[in-house]
C-alpha cells in the first residue's frame, strides 16, 4: 500500500521506514501512528524482511502531534491511539533498531524506546518534555525508561523534561551506540541481522523482553521452552551441521 507519512524502502532482506512530516519535525500524528501500524503488519507478513530500521531525516520525531491532543478529554485521551502500536513495535517478530539524528522527544523518544537497539548521532537531542506541557509520557515511557537506564535516571529526564544529545544518553543507557551517520550503522547492523536465524532471534527477543517483566524462575521456564522448541527447526540442523561441515549456513526461517 501507498503511504503518505512515512516512506518504506526494502533492500537486502531489510525495510527501511522514513518518519516523513519534516515541516513538524516528524510530530506523531494519528495518521502517521495508522500507517506505522499497517506497515508493521505487512512487513510481520513479509517473509523477505528480516528486519527493520526506523528513522527519521533530519530529526527522529519531536513527539506526539500536539496539535491533536490538546483539547482532548480524558476518555479520548484513554483512547489515544498509540499503545497498541507501540507495543506491536516493542514485541515485533523481527528485529527492529532506531537511527536516531536531530530530535527524539517525547512519544518519539517512546517509539525509539521500542525498537531493540537505538543508534544515535552525537548531536541528537533526546528527552521526555512532556512535563513542561502538563503531562507525562503516556505511550510506554514511564515503564520503559526505568526498565532500560534505571528508576532514578528515569525520574531525572521525565520529572526535568532536559534533552540530552548523544554523548550523555549513550553514558546513562539511553541508546546503545553513537555513529557519524545513524541510519547507515542501522542498515549495517539490520543487514547483518537478516542473515541470522530467524526464529531463533523472534524467540530470543521474546525471552529477552519478558527479563524485565517476570521473575528469574519464571523466565528460566520461558527460555527453556523457546530454547527447546529451536530442536523442531530447520535452521538449528543447517547451523550446527554447517559448523561441522565448515561452511557459512544459510538460515530460512524454517
Ligand atoms: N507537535 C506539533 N508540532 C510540532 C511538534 C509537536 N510535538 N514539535 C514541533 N512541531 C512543529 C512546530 O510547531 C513548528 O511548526 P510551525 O510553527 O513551523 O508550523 C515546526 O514543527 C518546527 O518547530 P519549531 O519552530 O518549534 O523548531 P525549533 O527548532 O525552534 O524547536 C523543538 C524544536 C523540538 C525544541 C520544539 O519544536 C518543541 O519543543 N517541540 C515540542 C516537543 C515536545 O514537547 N514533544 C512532546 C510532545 S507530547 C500517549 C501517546 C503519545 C503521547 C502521550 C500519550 N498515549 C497513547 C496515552 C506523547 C506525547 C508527546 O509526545
Amino acid at each position: 500500500m501507498s503511504y503518505e507519512n512515512i516512506i518504506i524502502r526494502n533492500e537486502n532482506n531489510v525495510a527501511v521506514i522514513n518518519l516523513n512530516r519534516p515541516k513538524s519535525l516528524n510530530a506523531l500524528n494519528s495518521e502517521m501512528v495508522a500507517e506505522l501500524d499497517k506497515a508493521f503488519g505487512e512487513i510481520a507478513a513479509d517473509p523477505e524482511v528480516r528486519a527493520v530500521v526506523i528513522t527519521g531525516e533530519k530529526n527522529f520525531a519531536a513527539g506526539a502531534d500536539i496539535t491533536n491532543m490538546v483539547e482532548l478529554s480524558p476518555e479520548e485521551a484513554r483512547a489515544f491511539a498509540f499503545t497498541a502500536t507501540f507495543n506491536k513495535i516493542a514485541d515485533f517478530p523481527k528485529p527492529v533498531i532506531a537511527a536516531i539524528e536531530g530530535f527524539a522527544l517525547g512519544g518519539g523518544m517512546e517509539l525509539a524506546l521500542c525498537c531493540d537497539i537505538r543508534i544515535a548521532a552525537s548531536g541528537a537531542k533526546m528527552g521526555f518534555p512532556e512535563i513542561n506541557l502538563g503531562i507525562f509520557p503516556g505511550a510506554g515511557g514511564t515503564q520503559r525508561l526505568p526498565r532500560l537506564i534505571g528508576v532514578s535516571k528515569a525520574k531525572r529526564l521525565i520529572f526535568t523534561g532536559a534533552m540530552v544529545k548523544g554523548g550523555p544518553a549513550l553514558e546513562m543507557g539511553l541508546v546503545d551506540t553513537l555513529a557519524e551517520n545513524p541510519l547507515e550503522e542501522a542498515v549495517k547492523l539490520a543487514e547483518e541481522l537478516a542473515g541470522k536465524a530467524p526464529i531463533a532471534l523472534k524467540l530470543a527477543k521474546e525471552c529477552i523482553n519478558s527479563a524485565g517483566d517476570v521473575d528469574l524462575q519464571t523466565g528460566g521456564k520461558i527460555e527453556a521452552i523457546n530454547w527447546s522448541g529451536l530442536f523442531a527447526t530447520a535452521d538449528q540442523r543447517e547451523g550446527m551441521r554447517a559448523f561441522i561441515e565448515k561452511r557459512k549456513p544459510v538460515f530460512t526461517g524454517k
